[in-house]
């Protein structure tokens, strides 16, 4: 409604300084592993609750902690890598009130720390904004970040908007933008309806067993194509207000009244396209086109009660979180626009919404997920006991601390919408955040898994949290995730051939419309397996070995003829090698013995820098070549000399080198500073993995300090 519009703000032209005390920001930290930023108002608030390590260190703030005794050895480098991340490690406030903050739109220190981070993340050149933090100004991250710098409040000629409207019409305006992104314009009234494909709801209402039924498409491009449906199948729009007619005029170089709008349906500007249209998706357009035009309401209404149902069981699956923060988003409104805004759906979307929300040093942003919890711990225990820093007395309470979040957060059920929602089975999956959000992620249990074994049954120190029980639940789900050709997709089995690509709406991602086959997922998956089988060497073992071997072929089959495997979650090549040669090495298969591992590790050899580090830019996840980076990076340095040390690389001095170059970039207090983006998606968006460059430089520099060692005694 018109009432949703907030006040006009005053905004200084740079975001270099924080808009709001920052003294005053609090991370929750519930006790199902939420995360929550909140704004204290009052002197006693901050001083009844105040603020932790962990608050300052993501909000920028110095911890101010000592300098510690220099590092002279790989070891005690990881060590002091690991007493610096301590500091980060959160405490659930299981006494705290859950009084959720549930005001209608944002809190106006929750607006000026979101403009303040879409102002520090404009383009240097241009001041536009792209698809990403470190990408090019596209049509898309351009107008839709416009967009939400003027309904936040920030006035028409603040410099930044003045210099990002430039570069918008410079680009063509808004007319041109992607599909994903004409959608959301409509639904802001900005846009004409006219101006989109159809996202046809009827869909849903074909027999399941359709090669091409959407429940079979990758899980994320099908949670937002549902509410989409929804929402395009009722035209939802905004109420028009000021804000809405004067953006009409802000947003593109001509007349938006004389705008030909069915002519813009194909019109993506060349600076946002990745992935061009298929021929058979343009004429499979035409068809839809024309079918809109005369609609079958009884058919419709039938499609969009579907719809509606769907997007209610996801919500009711994930306690409003949904799959992610985009079709939460559209799920949201869909609820708001059915149930009203009184609906206590309504509420907990609000409510949720905050898990989503993420306070940096630059200002407020939303994230990917609602964490990446699972994910870091899996990483950071499975360095601590490989290292040798799990054994030392002061971080036995760190890591009971670890296990007892791992053990809550493996889910123990099904969904409660299972079959009926499409979904695959949880019972005894990891999360790649919590449970509540709860979908099962292959490589996300595979981690989970190895993690909760290392802990409970390589180190003695612990109690066993996780049963035997629930620990072959964990191994049953994994060994129904392998697809006919061996490899491990994502979130599910692939469902769908795999010419359904060609039905690609998205333009600017690529590999989106069904599962497939990641070196990385598959490696979690297989080497989980593998640990599994070497503590219970009786369970489902015929199984297990028959899983190994399939997906060992995959991987050799995946290999790219330079020696690579190219990544899909992370930067790149460097990323996909470290699994790939890690699932090789589990069954023999190293340096020495095999030419798969051989040719990977020259492969990686080749791309050593001078510097003794590696750098690969996220451009190699565009094209699947490998782009080296302007500058080295320590994770992926620790990425390719793990990825050595797994293939039993037989000369010490690459990794050594890597070893020195890591410690380099080490800070006095232990952590490393931020360098470049970690991870990728859909092959177009890098996505930041801050926690890596901790848990990645403990383990390979702990690792190194062994294996060095060992070749060493090899030697003499
Ligand atoms: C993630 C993050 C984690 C990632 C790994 C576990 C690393 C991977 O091996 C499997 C896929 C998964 C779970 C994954 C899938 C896609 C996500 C959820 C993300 C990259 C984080 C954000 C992204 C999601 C699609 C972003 C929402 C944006 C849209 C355009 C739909």
């Amino acid at each position: 409604p018109s009432s949703m519009l907030y006040t006009p703000l005053e905004i200084p032209a740079s975001g270099e300084k924080p808009f709001t005390d920052y003294s005053k920001w609090r991370l929750r930290v519930t006790e199902d592993g939420d995360h929550i930023w909140r704004y204290l108002r009052t002197d006693e608030e901050c001083e009844a609750w105040p603020q932790t390590d962990y608050d300052k260190y993501w909000l920028g703030i110095p911890l101010g902690l000592p300098a510690l005794p220099p590092p002279k050895t790989a070891l005690e480098a990881a060590r002091n890598g690991y007493n610096f991340y301590k500091h980060l490690q959160a405490a659930d406030d299981t006494g705290l009130a859950s009084s959720y903050v549930s005001g209608m739109g944002f809190t106006l220190e929750e607006r000026l720390e979101m403009i303040r981070y879409l102002l520090n993340h404009t383009n240097p050149v241009d001041g536009g904004w792209g698809i990403h933090v470190e990408g090019h100004s596209t049509v898309f991250g351009t107008a839709l970040n416009y967009c939400v710098m003027r309904v936040l409040g920030v006035s028409v000629d603040h410099p930044a908007l003045i210099k990002a409207r430039a570069t918008l019409h410079k680009l063509g305006g808004a007319a041109g933008i992607p599909s994903w992104g004409k959608f959301w314009l409509s639904i802001l009234n900005v846009y004409d309806w006219e101006g989109n494909h159809p996202v046809p709801s009827e869909l849903w209402l074909l027999p399941d067993s359709i090669p091409f039924h959407p429940h079979r498409w990758w899980i994320h491009t099908r949670n937002c194509l549902l509410p989409m449906g929804y929402l395009y199948g009722i035209r939802f729009k905004m109420e028009e207000n000021d804000l809405i007619r004067s953006l009409r005029e802000e947003l593109y170089p001509q007349n938006y009244y004389s705008i030909d709008w069915p002519a813009q349906r194909n019109n993506i500007a060349e600076v946002d396209l990745y992935q061009p249209h298929s021929r058979l998706l343009n004429f499979l357009y035409s068809i839809l086109g024309a079918y809109e035009n005369c609609v079958i309401p009884p058919l419709r209404r039938a499609a969009l009660d579907k719809c509606y149902e769907l997007v209610v069981m996801d919500d009711e699956n994930t306690d409003y979180q949904t799959l992610g923060p985009v079709s939460k988003m559209m799920n949201l409104i869909v609820r708001a626009h059915v149930d009203g805004p009184e609906s206590e759906a309504y509420k907990r979307h609000m409510a949720r919404r905050q898990d989503f929300m993420w306070l940096g040093a630059e200002g407020m942003m939303m994230s990917g997920t609602n964490g990446s919890q699972l994910w870091d711990l899996g990483f950071i225990a499975q360095a601590l006991v490989e290292t040798g820093l799990a054994q030392e007395e002061e971080n036995k309470e760190s890591l009971t601390k670890v296990l007892q979040w791992l053990d809550h957060h493996q889910m123990r059920k099904n969904p409660r919408h299972f079959q009926t929602a499409y979904r695959h089975p949880t019972k005894g999956a990891w999360p790649f955040s919590t449970k509540t959000q709860g979908y099962t992620v292959s490589d996300c249990t595979g981690e989970g898994l190895k993690a909760v074994l290392y802990i409970q049954d390589y180190l003695k120190l612990t109690p066993k949290l996780v049963s035997k029980q629930r620990i072959c639940d964990a191994v049953d789900i994994l060994l129904g995730m392998q697809n006919s050709n061996g490899g491990f997709a994502s979130y599910e089995l692939i469902r769908a051939p795999g010419w359904m690509e060609l039905l690609n709406p998205a333009e600017v991602f690529g590999n989106i419309m069904i599962e497939c086959n990641y070196p990385e997922c598959t490696t979690s998956a297989i080497t989980a397996l593998s640990t599994f089988r070497s503590l219970n060497p009786t369970y489902r073992a015929g199984d297990i070995q028959r899983v190994i071997d399939r997906a060992v072929d995959y991987l050799h089959k995946s290999q790219t003829p330079e020696g690579g495997w190219v990544g899909s979650w992370g930067i790149c090549f460097t990323y996909a090698i470290m699994f790939a040669l890690e699932s090789l090495a589990m069954v023999g298969e190293t340096y020495g013995t095999s030419s798969y591992s051989h040719k990977a590790c020259e492969f990686l050899i080749g791309k050593q820098r001078a510097d003794g580090g590696w750098g690969e830019s996220y451009k190699s996840c565009e094209i699947s070549q490998w782009v080296e980076h302007e500058q080295t990076q320590v994770v992926q340095t620790c990425w390719a000399a793990m990825a050595l040390m797994y293939a039993r690389y037989p000369h010490p001095k690459p990794i050594e080198r890597a070893v020195r170059l890591v410690m380099s970039r080490q800070n006095p207090d232990g952590s490393w500073p931020q360098e470049a983006i970690e991870g990728v998606f859909n092959k177009n968006v890098a996505i930041a993995y801050p926690n890596f460059k901790f848990s990645f430089t403990i383990w390979m520099l702990g690792r190194a300090q062994k294996y060095l060692a060992e070749l060493e005694t090899l030697k003499s």
